[in-house]
């Protein structure tokens, strides 16, 4: 007997039709889905197809540019461009931002399309990163960059892995894996675990030297209470810890033997990463901060590539930390 499961598309089809909303969104998340797709079949495809090495150039933050960092965001502007539903779009590998349907368009969309370069080429996981928010409905529309309270969903595709994430506003965290057909099916409500014994911290030790003082102390007392997890990629990292509680941190580099190497602001951008992540676990009962205790879904962008630091997870932990700040 063949088990089926309910798709991702009908999922939300019936949240949509529950919520009394427009098909708007949905056509929007079709062309998520596809991009998604598409990335994970380059991916998959890579290493023998020779897309998994350096392209030559360097983004604008500065770092090497892949060769799958370029495919990956010419298949997402492809998608989001044909929805037809996007004013403009705000990619980690583009630095204007990306005029779309701008009369028209009815969301703005905030996307990293392959995060967690170190990864890639090992063919291991990398996250493809997105958040949503309207446009004002009611009087005229400025076109301000959203911070995560605006957003009305946000997710994250694990690419190879064939897992997917999304938060929707009010309306909790769901997973969803990737099945033969590379359906997303089989919706599953996350909630973080309440219970610490499977929680985890998840920060790059090899910084730790380089942090704040207080930050450091802060993991000198805890860190012999959990297990300890780093896969470099932010999607996989934080999938973790939202199925086994804990916190994932990418705090400010303050401290560093090199002082142009410092981070004051953290590495993690804002809009495609820190609010993503933040908007889900809100969803799924967490929190989500900045180092100087603000939370992230109360920040504002100023600009669209902004950076920020992050502690993000089970409330209780995020909360603690934030007492050392
Ligand atoms: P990467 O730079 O390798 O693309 O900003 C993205 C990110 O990866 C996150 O996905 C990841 O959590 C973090 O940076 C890894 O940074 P470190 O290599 O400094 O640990």
């Amino acid at each position: 007997m063949i088990r089926f499961e309910q798709t991702f598309m009908n999922f939300l089809l019936e949240h949509q039709e529950r919520q009394h909303r427009t098909g708007h969104f949905l056509i929007l998340m079709d062309a998520v889905i596809s991009a998604a797709r598409h990335i994970q079949y380059y991916y998959l495809t890579g290493a023998l197809k020779g897309n998994l090495g350096l392209a030559g150039s360097v983004n604008i933050q500065g770092e090497d540019v892949m060769r799958m960092d370029q495919i990956a965001h010419e298949i997402a502007i492809h998608y989001l461009k044909s929805s037809g539903r996007v004013i403009h779009a705000v990619s980690e590998e583009s630095e204007p931002i990306i005029p779309m349907n701008v009369e028209g368009g009815r969301y703005f969309v905030y996307f990293d399309p392959l995060d967690g370069s170190s990864n890639v080429s090992h063919g291991l996981p990398v996250g493809f990163l997105f958040g949503v928010a309207k446009r004002n409905l009611e009087g005229t529309e400025d076109l301000h960059l959203r911070s995560g309270n605006e957003f009305i969903a946000a997710g994250m595709f694990v690419i190879p892995t064939g897992t997917f994430t999304m938060g929707l506003k009010d309306a909790g965290t769901w997973r969803f894996h990737m099945d033969e057909t590379m359906n997303y099916v089989r919706p599953t409500r996350i909630l973080l675990p309440e219970k610490k014994k499977t929680w985890e911290l998840s920060f790059n030790a090899a910084n730790r030297r380089a942090y704040a003082e207080k930050v450091q102390a802060w993991i000198m007392e805890n860190e012999n209470r959990y297990a300890f997890r780093y896969l470099g990629a932010l999607a996989g990292d934080f999938h973790r810890i939202l199925a086994n509680g804990g916190m994932f941190m990418y705090p400010a580099i303050v401290n560093h033997p090199d002082p142009k190497k410092n981070r004051p602001e953290g590495k993690l951008r804002l809009m495609y990463e820190a609010s993503v992540v933040a908007f889900m676990c809100r969803e799924a009962g967490g929190l989500a901060m900045n180092e100087k205790g603000v939370p992230i879904l109360d920040i504002k962008p100023e600009k669209p590539h902004q950076r920020c630091s992050l502690y993000v997870g089970s409330k209780a932990l995020v909360e603690d930390i934030a007492q050392a700040f």
